[in-house]
């Protein structure tokens, strides 16, 4: 049915989606604004990091079936992959997709299917299926036309897991939402040309909606895990044996209290159903403030820690104590800094006046954001041997693995339960 697919938006999901498609041999036109990413690509390397992908890439760039422009070309299946960020206020900002619309719309053609994956608030399908309208007067849309449309278009979002996105997209289930009954039917035969999963059906709003309720769910019940952890510390009784306990129970499952919520995904999609319904939005709301406030709790520990060191005359003043960081990515085993609260906490330990030490096993180079306060990623071995205080930010698997020389170290902040 399709042939040639053109991917707009060339990032964490655009392109291991494009590498899909071109790895069964449909011809794919991927298409991005950064020149840098376009050159790379077509090299038949990657921009980003993510397991797997380099050596898919390298092949399907190889063969042929994949390339990379930063200008459109017409195509029989257009789908939009690009960042939908809040502005201040968590607004939604749809600049990007605004402006994937106007790339694609001199190239469209009568019986092309447009798919939006971006991670949208409801009712910007239908804004893109008016944006190109407005842009093709020459063209007919589902808006207009239905089931006739010369154009039809759909919403099916992506729900992959950063550091598992090769696998879980062949395997996930995928939810399916056409403008029309002929879009959903075009965009499930589309995807059914790699997608192992179930392709399920639905409208438009319902997929916008479902994809902002998954990291939401998520959202809202690491939010319940990170208010407990911090009860429970005023409270004396260690929140990871009181879940573990919990989760005995046959229908309770609490998750993990961390750091707080970082990633690209979870930190901002709530806001876009608070912004649908700030009246009614209640729970989602709270669960956001909770988990941004996790991270200025954990900073409030430090401090704390610094104090008894400074009591203990140890040191004469804070810029003697040494606070070593261990973790600095937003999830564990990935060298992802993107909204960490790690990095945030981090930043914040080193901006009260102490030495700061830091270590992330998963990247080399320090991040800028820490270059005016220490030279380079130190070592765990290092760092446990220089820190008066330690404070562990992501349950890293190699600092799991060195948890009993963690242990022994007398000032530990513990945020993701790394000693049980
Ligand atoms: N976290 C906790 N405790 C937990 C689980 C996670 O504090 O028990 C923290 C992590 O450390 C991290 C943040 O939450 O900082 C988010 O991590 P994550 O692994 O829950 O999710 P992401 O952001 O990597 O990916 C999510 C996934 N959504 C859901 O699981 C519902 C993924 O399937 C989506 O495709 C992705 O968002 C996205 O792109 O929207």
């Amino acid at each position: 049915m399709f042939d040639t697919i053109s991917m707009i938006g060339l990032g964490y999901i655009g392109l291991p989606t494009a590498t899909m498609f071109a790895s069964r041999k449909k011809k794919v036109i991927g298409v991005d604004v950064n020149q840098h990413a376009v050159d790379t690509i077509n090299q038949g390397k990657i921009h980003i990091i993510e397991p797997d992908l380099d050596i898919l890439v390298q092949a399907v760039v190889q063969q042929g079936f994949l390339r990379a422009t930063t200008k459109p070309e017409p195509a029989e299946a257009f789908l939009i992959a690009v960042p939908t960020p809040f502005t201040d206020g968590h607004k939604p900002d749809l600049s990007y997709i605004k402006a994937a619309s106007a790339a694609i719309a001199p190239v469209l053609a009568k019986g092309n299917l447009v798919i939006l994956e971006s991670t949208s608030p409801v009712g910007t399908t239908e804004k893109l299926a008016q944006w190109l309208a407005d842009a093709r007067p020459d063209l007919s849309f589902p808006q207009q036309k239905q089931e006739s449309a010369d154009i039809q278009i759909a919403y099916c979002p992506e729900r992959v897991l950063p550091g598992k996105v090769v696998q879980e997209l062949v395997s996930n289930d995928r939810v399916i939402g056409g403008m029309t009954r002929t879009a959903t039917f075009m965009a499930a035969a589309l995807y059914k040309t790699f997608v192992q999963g179930d392709l399920v059906e639905t409208n438009a709003r319902t997929a916008e909606m479902c994809k902002l309720t998954e990291n939401s769910f998520r959202d809202v019940n690491i939010a319940f895990a990170n208010e407990l952890s911090m009860i429970c510390d005023r409270l004396d009784i260690n929140v990871w044996e009181l879940i573990n306990l919990a989760n005995r129970h046959p229908r309770v499952n609490i998750l993990q209290p961390g750091a707080g919520v970082g990633g690209h995904c979870i930190a901002v999609d709530p806001w876009f159903i608070v912004d649908s319904d700030p009246e009614q939005a209640r729970i989602i709301r709270m669960a956001r403030e909770v988990n941004e406030h996790k991270p200025q709790w954990v900073l409030e520990k430090v401090k704390i820690s610094i104090a008894e060191v400074l009591s203990k005359k140890i040191n004469k003043s804070i810029s003697d104590v040494k606070v070593a960081c261990l973790g600095l990515s937003f999830k564990p085993d990935i060298d992802d800094l993107r909204e960490s609260p790690a990095l945030e906490i981090t930043r914040n330990i080193a901006s009260l006046g102490c030495q700061m030490i830091a270590v992330e096993p998963n990247i080399k180079l320090l991040p800028d954001s820490l270059k005016k306060y220490c030279s380079q990623i130190a070592t765990l071995e290092e760092a446990l041997g220089l820190a008066d205080v330690v404070c562990i930010l992501v349950k890293h698997r190699t600092f799991i693995d060195s948890v009993n020389e963690i242990k022994k170290h007398k000032l530990l902040i513990d945020s993701v339960g790394l000693l049980g």
